[in-house]
């Protein structure tokens, strides 16, 4: 062939390294969401293989073409793309972005039963064929959906995340950082419980450049209202309804916020983030199995550990209220 025509051998070199040393991730649903984690993860030459899976054929050979088309430009990466879930098999990092849209007027609860029917046809067939992956969920809502990918998978828990409310944590300090005019990578500060409307902001331990932010402005005596906190944690909130009025979806933070994830997972970084993970025990969520966002300490492992930050009771509270929402979704699923 071409490849021995051009090339000659080294004598007595080594057989070539088996392709399972390379670290490949799956991307299942190449709609906006998946396509910009894809491509993320491409400029950041986070995998040497990438396989992306969708029910529609000809948009998963027209965006599997149009990356290829950047080979030039970027680091080298294998690119696979098919209806049939083989092609998933060893995988390090499964990430799943598929899901049904919802149609005008259908309620919340009907649009997740239509989700947990599609992901009956995803999670089993890449638990079979990539059994040693970690299983990284982003289809809304996302912090029940996890809680059926580890149902379905049979993994353990360690192994099953959602990218919860790390987006919505990387919105609130893009704003907080925009109030102080600083560097929003210099802010650290958490959201957490569910992905959405009832999410926690984690006022009490937030800090910029490592000054406890509530504190600071206590001591200073720069006189702060609760309600323009409040505000500040309602933007957050409203941020996807507002994007997607303006343009229909969101893509770009949730691409970067995803491969952020996978950057700490496969190379070990040991980061926390908040993600979605098995809260019960936590906090003082009880009453079963939930799953929601809380900061964790994430690696090669999956979820190494659930960081112990500081909460005030009503924070505390009011996690709990999010678990309940949440645990009331999940018992109508009769799984
Ligand atoms: P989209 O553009 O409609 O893409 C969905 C894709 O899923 C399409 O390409 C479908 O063909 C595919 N799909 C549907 N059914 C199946 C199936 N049975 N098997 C395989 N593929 C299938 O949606 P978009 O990409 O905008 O959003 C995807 C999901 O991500 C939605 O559930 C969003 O709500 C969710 N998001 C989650 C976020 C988070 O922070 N967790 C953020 C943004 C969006």
């Amino acid at each position: 062939d071409l490849t021995s025509a051009f090339f000659k051998p080294i004598l007595n070199s080594d057989p070539p390294i088996p392709s399972n040393r390379c670290t490949k991730i799956s991307v299942v649903g190449v709609g906006n969401v998946g396509m910009a984690i894809a491509q993320t993860i491409l400029t950041q030459d986070l995998a040497d293989e990438i396989a992306l899976v969708d029910a529609n054929p000809d948009k998963l050979r027209g965006e599997m073409l149009d990356l290829q088309h950047a080979a030039a430009f970027l680091p080298r990466t294998r690119f696979t793309a098919s209806v049939d879930y083989n092609i998933t098999a060893g995988s390090d990092l499964c990430i799943v972005t598929a899901g049904a849209r919802q149609n005008p007027g259908e309620s919340r609860l009907n649009l997740l039963q239509r989700n947990v029917a599609i992901f009956r046809q995803i999670i089993p067939p890449l638990a079979k064929l990539s059994p040693n992956s970690i299983l990284l969920i982003v289809s809304n809502p996302v912090d029940v959906l996890t809680y059926v990918a580890w149902k379905l998978s049979g993994f353990p828990v360690n192994r099953v995340l959602g990218s919860g409310t790390n987006l919505d944590s990387s919105r609130f300090r893009f704003l907080i950082a925009d109030h102080l005019d600083v560097n929003a990578q210099d802010v650290q500060a958490f959201i957490v419980g569910e992905h959405g409307d009832s999410s926690v902001a984690l006022w009490s331990s937030i800090s910029v450049g490592g000054i406890p932010l509530l504190s600071f402005l206590e001591k200073q005596q720069i006189a702060y209202e609760k309600q323009n906190l409040e505000d500040i944690h309602q933007t957050v909130v409203g941020s996807a309804y507002e994007v997607i009025k303006l343009k229909g979806y969101t893509s770009w933070a949730i691409g970067y916020s995803v491969a952020n994830l996978a950057r700490t997972i496969l190379r070990d970084q040991r980061k926390i983030h908040p993600v979605t993970v098995l809260a019960r025990g936590f906090y003082g969520v009880e009453g079963g199995d939930v799953f929601l966002s809380l900061p964790a300490l994430l690696g090669r492992n999956g979820v190494v550990a659930v960081t112990n930050v500081h909460m005030t009771d009503e924070e505390a509270e009011k996690l709990q209220k999010s678990a309940k929402t949440i645990l009331e979704m999940q018992s109508q699923l009769g799984l």
